[in-house]
Formats: structure tokens, sequence, C-alpha cells
């Protein structure tokens, strides 16, 4: 495997199955788009994706419960590089997006890179070899578990790619653990279980749960759903998109980059909805909500006082959905508003104003928990230990926080996507990513250099920087929706800090992160005049908002049209000519 080729175009053969250049840790988007941008931007092979579960996708791949599917559009909803021209709805099922990541990663030939089964449990920074050891499980049950259960892999560069929706929450209610129907956390759906005339506790009404009640309460016997805190619902005005358009996409780039672009000029215009509860956009936003509220559900006063929210729009996730309320108005669906105040056996019981159990307490076959994710605790569970031995946890007592938030101070050779303060309430979190990708390649390529030349380089980002860089992003948040006092969020962590939220509009983040400049660094090791000669490196950016005029595009679309169809001709001119021969 490891052939003839030069290093770091070399892929790890076996022979060097624990010595790497690039080590990153997942296989689903950002992972993906790293491993990617590695070869394109850096022309390294030389790297191992570890991946915990038995295929790729991440999210896309944990999260399969009846009716997932993504709120962003899917014009937006693919990798700038490999746009999408078959997405069959305007939004698109979790299923669809897998496939595209599978098609993508076989495309770049990712998988020869990709161990599965395979977990992180612990990455440590040894100072004097200016790596990292990074240590790993096999799965259990698995034939690697068989003769190698775990084993330690060395590199010189780290990227975490874990996201943010990686790890399960379930709710800390007395007796949840013991309840003794089916039990599964929406992003652990067990499908061999039949939902069919099934008693259905749904906890939750965050976007998860909103696009899980309309298929089950569709099959099943009854649905409880309990709500703890009322959210915005927009319209999503969902459709398919048509054999005829897919072919269009696909053949008339310029018409798929319109459309593209159009989303993203809408999705930023829409920012300010998001964090300022001022804003006229919010008050659009509002009013569609309570007029879409009123017609599903007509003439429900008391309805619409248990479901309309008091806290800012933008403060939690805006839902997007157009069969919720209708779900909700369907027969056999129950919303309640009461707090569980505990479950023994397979039986809920609520809690009264004061706290106190309240009424009969109601079986159930079913619980579902669509509780969300611990969003707070970024890389959950794995142990990162820095330079000098310090461990993230440490740096991060106050709070994640991070150098654009991709770079950790003493963390050397270490980026994180999807990391903290870099999560949107208003676009595509894919165009954050990429931007990250691209940063990361540009810190990994003097590394390389390094390490090509005999020498080792450490760059980790100047604690001045990464303060100053942090108290302007939280200055910007706290006059932001996100910091609403009226609402809890999965942007926040215990003490009200918003560790989640990116502060600004995605292009302010793209121009953000279009150069990395060195001087940001704290370099050391015997490679480090190479960023000393050259103290910044344009990585760019991907413009994806509207740049040129329709017009423009109708020329590009008529040109294209005309190169289609001249290929065409051309292809089968022979063919042509034939037939007027006959
Ligand atoms: P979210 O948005 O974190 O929603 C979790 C929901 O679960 C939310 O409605 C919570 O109520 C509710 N919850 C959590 N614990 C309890 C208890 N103990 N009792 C009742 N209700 C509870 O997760 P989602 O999976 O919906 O969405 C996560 C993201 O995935 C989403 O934003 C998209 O980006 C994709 P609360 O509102 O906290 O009162």
């Amino acid at each position: 495997m490891s052939g003839d080729m030069p290093w770091p175009q070399v892929p790890m053969g076996n022979k060097n199955h624990t010595n790497t250049a690039v080590v990153i840790i997942g296989a689903g988007i950002s992972g993906m788009c790293t491993a990617i941008d590695l070869i394109k931007r850096n022309n390294c092979r030389n790297f191992v994706i570890l991946e915990k579960s038995a295929g790729l996708g991440g999210t896309w791949r944990d999260n399969k419960y009846p009716g997932c599917c993504c709120d962003v559009w899917s014009t937006l909803y693919s990798y700038s590089f490999a746009q999408n021209s078959d997405w069959t709805r305007e939004y698109p099922g979790q299923e669809e997006i897998l496939a595209y990541l599978v098609g993508v990663a076989q495309e770049y030939k990712l998988y020869q890179h990709i161990r599965f089964d395979t977990s992180v449990e612990e990455a440590r920074w040894d100072d004097d070899l200016h790596k990292w050891v990074t240590k790993v499980t096999t799965a259990k049950g698995s034939k690697e578990a068989e003769f190698n259960p775990e084993y330690e892999i060395k590199s010189d560069f780290l990227v975490s790619a874990v996201g943010q929706l990686n790890q399960p929450q379930w709710p800390t209610i007395p007796g949840v653990e013991e309840f003794t129907g089916k039990k599964m956390h929406s992003a652990r759906w067990d499908w061999s279980y039949d939902l069919t005339d099934k008693k259905i506790a749904l906890i939750g009404n965050g976007c998860t749960a909103v696009q899980i009640l309309p298929e089950i309460a569709k099959v099943a016997k009854e649905v409880a759903v309990f709500q703890r805190t009322p959210n915005w619902v927009v319209p999503r005005l969902d459709a398919p998109v048509s054999p005829l358009m897919r072919n269009v996409y696909r053949y008339l780039p310029p018409i798929r980059w319109r459309k593209r672009a159009g989303a993203m000029d809408f999705r930023e215009a829409t920012y300010d909805a998001i964090v300022d509860s001022k804003s006229d956009t919010a008050k659009l936003f509002k009013d569609m909500a309570i007029e879409m509220m009123h017609t599903q559900l007509p003439d429900q006063p008391d309805m619409w006082e248990k479901l309309t929210p008091t806290y800012n729009i933008g403060c939690k996730r805006i839902i997007i959905s157009d069969d919720y309320y209708p779900a909700i108005n369907m027969p056999n669906v129950v919303l309640e508003t009461r707090p569980i105040h505990s479950i023994s056996g397979n039986a809920i019981k609520v809690a009264g104003a004061h706290g106190e159990p309240e009424g009969e307490e109601a079986d159930y076959d079913l619980l579902v928990c669509a509780t969300g994710f611990k969003t707070v605790d970024f890389m959950h569970p794995i142990k990162i230990i820095g330079r000098n031995g310090r461990p993230l946890s440490e740096v991060w007592k106050k709070g994640a926080h991070a150098y654009l938030g991709t770079c950790i101070e003493d963390m050397p050779n270490f980026g994180m996507l999807y990391g903290p303060n870099t999560n949107l309430g208003h676009n595509s979190i894919i165009l954050m990513i990429e931007s990250q990708s691209r940063y990361i390649n540009g810190l990994i390529k003097p590394v390389l250099e390094a390490r090509r030349q005999g020498k080792a380089l450490s760059l980790r980002p100047r604690h001045d920087k990464t303060e100053a860089y942090n108290e302007k992003v939280q200055e910007a948040l706290k006059s932001s929706s996100f910091n609403d006092p009226n609402c809890n969020s999965w942007y926040k962590n215990e003490a009200g800090l918003i560790t989640n939220n990116w502060s600004g509009t995605v292009v302010e983040y793209q121009q953000l992160m279009a150069e990395v400049k060195y001087s940001d660094y704290e370099a050391e090791g015997s490679g480090k005049a190479i960023v000393q000669e050259k103290p910044s490196y344009k990585v760019g950016r991907v413009v994806e908002e509207s740049q040129v005029s329709d017009k423009t595009l109708l020329a590009l679309g008529v040109l294209s049209t005309a190169a289609v169809v001249g290929g065409f001709l051309m292809r089968n001119s022979r063919y042509l000519s034939g037939m007027r021969l006959r």
C-alpha cells in the first residue's frame, strides 16, 4: 500500500499503522471536508480518519429517526466543491444526505483512510517528539478487537471533527433509567421496533421532536408530547424538486449557482431575525409563526397560549415545520405542558404547580427522548492533554473557547471544526466547516513542510490573541437574542455563557478565516523558520453570496446550454449523419 509516492502523498500503509502526518477524529461532514482539503490543498494522503461508528456520515448516520431531515435548504446543504443537483426535495431527508456523503467519500477515495469501529479515548501532546499520541480502542465484538483492542497513533497534527451534536443527552427525570417499556433517544433510533398501535410518550419539542411527531402520529395509537418550553415555529414550505429541475441544475450549472446564491443571500438576510429582537425581520418571523399557528389550529386560544413562547425569537433554534401543528391537532395526539414528576415502571406521572404529583399516571409502550445533545461538552468524552501536560478541561474550566473557534491555547498543532462559538442559527453549518477546513489546512501546511525537511514545528495560538478574540465575540453576543435570560438553550452552558454560537454572519466569519496569520501563533521546534520567513498564508474563502446579476447568469446559462447541446451534437455526429444518409 505504501507504494513509491513521496511523503506526504503516500497513504498510511501497514508498516505505518501507528504513525502518520494527520489524525482526524470523526468521519462526518467536517472530517471528510478536512480530508478532502488535505488531498487538494496539501497534496497529502498521509492521514487517517478515526471513526467510532461502523460507517461514515456523523450526525447524518446517527440521526435516522422517522421524519429526520435538514432544516437548511438542500440547495445550500452540500459542499461548495461537490454541489448536489439530485436532491429530490427542497429540504433534504437524512437518507439522501447520507447517500450524498457516501458518494463524496467514494469520489475522493476516502474509504482507504477511514478506520471504522475505532474510538479515540485520549490524545496527548508529546513535548519532546512535537507530536500527538492518540490512544484508540476498537469496538468490542469487531474482528479488529480480537487482536488489536487498543493502540496508539503518533501524528504531527490532530484534528477534531466530532461535531457539537454528537453525544445524546438523556433527560434527568427520576426513574427514566428504569422505564420498563421500550426506550429510545432520537439519535439512537431502533427501526426494528414496530410503532403501530403503540402508546408513545415523546419528551421534547425541539427541532427533532417536531420532525418525529408527524411521522409517528400516523401509526401510533396515541402520542403524548411532553413540552417544557414552547418554541417559535415558522413555515417550512417544503416541496419536491421535479426530475426536470434536477436535470436543469445538473446540466445548466449557472442556474444551480443562482439558486444556491439566492438561498445564501436569503439566509444571511435572516441573521437579524435571529440576533436582533427589535429588527423588522424578527417581527416578520414572529408574525409568520403566529399566523401559521392560528391558521393550522383555528379557534383554539388555549392551545395558542400553550404554544406561544414568551422569549425572543432566535433565543432557541427557530423551528421550521409545516406539519407540527396539524400533527398536534390529530385526535390521537395530546400536548402535555405540565412538567414530568417521575417515571415508574412504564408509567409517567406529571407534576402540579408546586411540583407535587398530579392526576392519574399514564402507561406507555414506548418512551422517545428527543432531548438533544451534550452540546457544551465539546469533544466529550475524549481526554485531550496539551503542552506541559495541561488538560483541555483546565483550559476550558470557565467554558469552552478557542481562537477563531478553531485552535486552542496550549494545544499545539491542533484544530477543531464546528468548535466553540461557531454554530449558526440562520445558515448552513457546511459554510462554516469549509472555512475552518481551509484554515486548518493552512496551519497544517508548514507543519508538513517542516517534517518533509526532517524538522519539527509546533504552532499554538497566542494567549493574548485568543483572549482578545473571545472577548470580542462574547461582547457581541451579549446584546443578541441568544442571550435573552427568558430562555434556556443548548447554545449556553450552565453559567449562561454562550459557548456554541458565532456572533456574526457567515460572510464575516469566512472573511476572518481567509488568511492564516502565523504571527498569531507561538512557533516552536527546529522548523520554526518556515513560518518566520512566510508570516501569513491566504487560504481564501468560498464566495457563496450573489456576485453577478441575473442578466450575466442568464447569458452564462445560454452559453452553457449551447455548450451542452454542442457537446451532444459532436458526440452523436456520426449517428446523426448516419440518420441523414438514410
Ligand atoms: P434540543 O433543541 O436541545 O431540544 C431538546 C428538547 O428536549 C427541548 O424541547 C427540551 O425542552 C426538551 N427536554 C430536555 N429535557 C427535558 C425534560 N427533562 N423534560 C421535558 N423536556 C425536556 O434538541 P433537538 O434534538 O430537538 O435539536 C438539536 C439540534 O439538532 C437542532 O437545534 C438542530 O440544529 C439539529 P426545553 O426547551 O429545554 O425546555
